[in-house]
């Protein structure tokens, strides 16, 4: 957790969708010292009763159109993490992740909410090399169900800052645990104080539109280029480059034929989305 400034900008109420999941756990404490009000949500698990104080508990299924207008009731910004965050069968994605970002975006319009913080996937990029490098302005290349999905997230991002004016971060998140598990995460990792930098930076810049960026830490090895995104001043301060001889010493060997390794998507890209 991050050292808190001393005057820190605060919401008066901000909504985490995800909260039962694992960046949601992480989140969760940090974000309340940016806000009076943490409003907590998600399908699974999280009860009313328990959350502790500065928090409210309101349990809903993304999908539901209703139960989503009345979360959005009286909140200044969302951080929107809630959602199917691998490769599935296509129904729960139509349910979770584009059902559910159309609804969010829809009571964010009702409820004027003015900004977004929204969890996309490099696996909307999955399909490009791990020898190319990507920017902001790439045509997407998703390598399945779920990195199509996040795609139509980030679209809908940007109908509703063109139509309507509520401003995104699309943040195409790389990936983020407490260490790099193999030899791809060393250019995929986000640590968990990154992550709340770079949320931090989304959700207070002044001026984002809908803006799209690349979610690791400072890697050595990287096939991401932000520079369409200094505006929004995020500067990681961590790196994977302390776990190299470790992810090494561990994964000796890569199959340099395994689509796995020659794609940015690593196993997503031969994820089976049929079952
Ligand atoms: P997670 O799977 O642990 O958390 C997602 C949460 O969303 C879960 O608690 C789940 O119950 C909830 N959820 C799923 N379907 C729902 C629905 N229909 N209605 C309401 N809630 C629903 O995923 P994690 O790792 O915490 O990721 C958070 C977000 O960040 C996800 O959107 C994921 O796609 C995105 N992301 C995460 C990355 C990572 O490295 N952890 C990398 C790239 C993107
Ligand atoms: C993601 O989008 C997933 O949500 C996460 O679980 C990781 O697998 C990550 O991408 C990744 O590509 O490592």
């Amino acid at each position: 957790m991050l050292q808190t400034p001393a005057t820190p900008l605060r919401f008066e109420r901000l909504l985490l969708t995800g909260a039962a999941g694992g960046l949601g756990r992480e989140l969760r404490p940090r974000l309340k010292a940016y806000c009076n009000s943490l409003r907590l949500s998600d399908i699974n698990t999280l009860q009313p009763e328990q959350a502790s104080s500065g928090e409210e508990i309101v349990p809903c299924a993304l999908q539901d159109a209703q139960a989503v207008m009345k979360l959005l009731e009286g909140v200044s910004a969302v951080v929107h993490l809630g959602g199917v965050s691998t490769e599935q069968p296509w129904e729960p994605i139509l349910a979770g992740n584009i059902m559910g970002v159309v609804n969010l975006y829809e009571a964010a319009r009702k409820h004027g909410v003015g900004r977004i913080v929204f969890a996309s996937s490099n696996h909307v990029m999955g399909f490009y090399r791990q020898d190319q490098v990507v920017d902001a302005k790439s045509p997407p290349r998703p390598d399945g169900f779920y990195g199509l999905s996040k795609a139509f997230g980030e679209d809908v991002a940007q109908l509703y800052w063109d139509r309507w004016g509520i401003e995104t971060v699309s943040i195409r998140i790389g990936s983020s645990f407490p260490e790099p598990r193999d030899r791809r995460m060393l250019a995929t990792w986000l640590s968990y104080d990154d992550l709340e930098r770079l949320v931090l930076a989304a959700l207070t810049a002044p001026v984002v539109g809908h803006s799209i960026i690349y979610g690791t830490s400072d890697n050595q090895a990287s096939w991401y280029d932000n520079t369409h995104a200094r505006h929004i001043g995020f500067r990681p301060q961590d790196t994977s480059d302390i776990f190299r001889a470790a992810v090494e010493a561990r994964q000796p060997v890569i199959d340099k034929h395994d689509p796995a390794v020659i794609y940015q998507g690593g196993g997503f890209v031969k994820a089976a989305p049929h079952g």
